[in-house]
């Protein structure tokens, strides 16, 4: 069969600054598929920042039996447009991802799904497929929900996935030049992943809930084997780890950076982490950076915001000591900083940026929380959440609504927040050039230079820091 696979198409320019990924679950998926005998195509409407027309337009000139789309949260509405678009096309429509997995129920009785995927595809989608051609009973297959006569069944659980390495890619049906790190410009950016799972819980993150703290990993060969690959044969130079927690095993994950650093192959890698591991491994850092780790997130839980005095001080200290140490290697650091919470109010905000100063990431995020039904945030903030627009679950708009602040008030707050975070990161930077050998600079710069993301930050600028933002070019 034709089998189509693309991103929900979600052109609202978030992903200018924040660059083109690798849309990998794809091309884990086509990769499956390939291997069962479909013939494939992938459009990664996403990062083409094509509108839900346009993708409908190139879906029908494409023609396929079977068009599956990948779909954050952020992205279930124009997904969900898309498909019935496609459905009314003759067209059949497979959806998977987080939000898929856990919101069947209540997307799939509105139309215009066929299948939906419950958790890891690469078993579940060729079988589906298989079952599709041969127009067996679908109910036979795990892993999968769809609407039949009025009701919507749900198969048996499939066992996630045991052995990870040996999956199929289809790295040759994307379009390479689309993917580039924006810190390093004409990059050629693949991605990998080395894990999947957290072993933490934090109470905002999917993840947790889809892999109930379920934690797999590759084994240190298969990683460099496949970095390497990618290198030699997609000219990749720099590699980003979508796992949710590469680090976690310190043993598993020493043994990546040793293999890598032996290979030497001139990738540079980005990673998210959490600041634990960072200072786990302080005496060992320098080989993160050989291995070639220039970039790495810091991953923070929402209930960060909230702790309690002492424990506050406690994680403040663990941040800064990750991002010190990071930077002593010459490795950029990012980091999330969440507000919009039901007692939210300026005074919490004033107490966050100064929060973000301490830690002084490199880059840094000023998110609001959006609860999802699946996690266990939704017990306590789902009573807030004002919205299921779910294109609203950005986080750059609100969709709780604190009592004290308008959901408006709480989205220019955060912009408030980069705008006074990029102020002062920009003062104190001065005028010096980048130091060798690091991309902590251009690792801001970048959103500082993104006409779109700048010009939100300078509504509402003083002129004090509409100079700083965005001074006048210099004379000849
Ligand atoms: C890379 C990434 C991005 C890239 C997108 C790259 C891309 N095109 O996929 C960028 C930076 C653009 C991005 C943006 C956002 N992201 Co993001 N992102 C990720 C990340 C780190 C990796 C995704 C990935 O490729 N994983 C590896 C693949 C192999 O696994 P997978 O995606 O889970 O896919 C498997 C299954 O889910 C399933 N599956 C998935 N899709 C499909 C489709 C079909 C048809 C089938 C059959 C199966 C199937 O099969 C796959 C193979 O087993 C994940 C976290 C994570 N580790 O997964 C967050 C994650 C997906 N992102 C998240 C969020 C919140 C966002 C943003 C809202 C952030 C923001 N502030 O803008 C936006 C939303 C953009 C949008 N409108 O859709 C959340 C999603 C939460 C949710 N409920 O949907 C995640 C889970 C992070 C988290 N822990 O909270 N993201
Ligand atoms: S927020 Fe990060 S550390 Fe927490 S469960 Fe999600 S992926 Fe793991």
């Amino acid at each position: 069969m034709r089998v189509l696979f693309t991103t929900a198409p979600d052109p609202s320019g978030a992903l200018e600054a924040a660059g083109r990924w690798v849309p990998l679950a794809l091309v884990h998926l086509a990769g499956a598929a390939r291997a069962a005998g479909h013939q494939c195509e992938i459009l990664d409407s996403l990062s083409l920042g094509l509108s839900v027309p346009e993708t409908v337009r190139r879906v029908v000139q494409s023609r396929p039996d079977v068009l599956c789309i990948s779909a954050a949260t952020a992205g279930f509405v124009p997904a969900m447009e898309l498909c019935r678009a496609a459905q009314g096309q003759g067209i059949l429509t497979v959806v998977g991802g987080a939000h898929a997995s856990f919101m069947y129920p209540e997307f799939l009785p509105q139309g215009g799904v066929d299948f939906a995927v419950v958790g890891e595809g690469e078993e579940t989608l060729p079988e589906l497929l298989r079952c599709i051609e041969s127009g067996e009973d679908p109910s036979r297959i795990s892993g999968i929900a769809f609407p039949l006569g009025g009701r919507i069944v749900r198969t048996a659980r499939r066992p996630r996935l045991a052995a990870l390495d040996p999956l199929p890619k289809a790295w040759d049906l994307l379009d390479w030049n689309t993917y580039t790190w924006a810190s390093r410009p004409g990059s050629r950016l693949a991605a990998i992943a080395t894990s999947r799972g957290c072993p933490r819980h934090c109470l905002c993150c999917s993840q947790a809930a889809s892999e109930e703290g379920a934690w797999r990993s590759r084994s240190p060969d298969g990683v460099a084997y496949e970095i390497s690959e990618l290198r030699r044969e997609h000219g990749a130079d720099v590699v980003a780890l979508f796992d949710e927690a590469p680090t976690a095993d310190g043993r598993r994950w020493a043994g990546i950076v040793d293999r890598l650093a032996e290979l030497d192959l001139g990738v540079e890698l980005l990673l998210w982490t959490r600041p634990d591991d960072v200072i786990r491994d302080r005496h060992t850092l320098h080989r993160w950076r050989a291995a070639g780790v220039a970039h790495v997130g810091l991953c923070r839980d929402t209930s960060e915001e909230r702790l309690p005095a002492d424990d506050a001080i406690e994680a403040l200290g663990v941040g800064r000591t990750a991002v010190r140490l990071l930077r002593e290697q010459g490795i950029s650091s990012e980091t999330n900083f969440w507000l919009g919470f039901p007692d939210e109010s300026p005074e919490h905000i004033a107490e966050l940026q100064r929060r973000a100063r301490e830690w002084d990431p490199d880059v840094a995020h000023f998110l609001t929380i959006a609860p999802l039904p699946y996690t266990s945030a939704w017990r306590t903030l789902g009573p807030h959440v004002a919205t299921r627009d779910y294109r609203r679950f950005n986080h750059r708009e609100a969709v709780v609504k604190p009592r004290l602040m308008s959901m408006e008030q709480v989205a220019a707050a955060a912009i408030g927040c980069y705008r006074s975070f990029y102020v002062d990161k920009v003062r104190r930077a001065g005028p010096e050039p980048e130091p060798a050998g690091t991309r902590r600079r251009s690792a801001w710069r970048i959103y500082l230079g993104t006409p779109s993301f700048r010009d939100r930050l300078l509504q509402g600028a003083t002129d004090e820091e509409r100079l700083v933002l965005a001074p006048p070019p210099a004379r000849a």
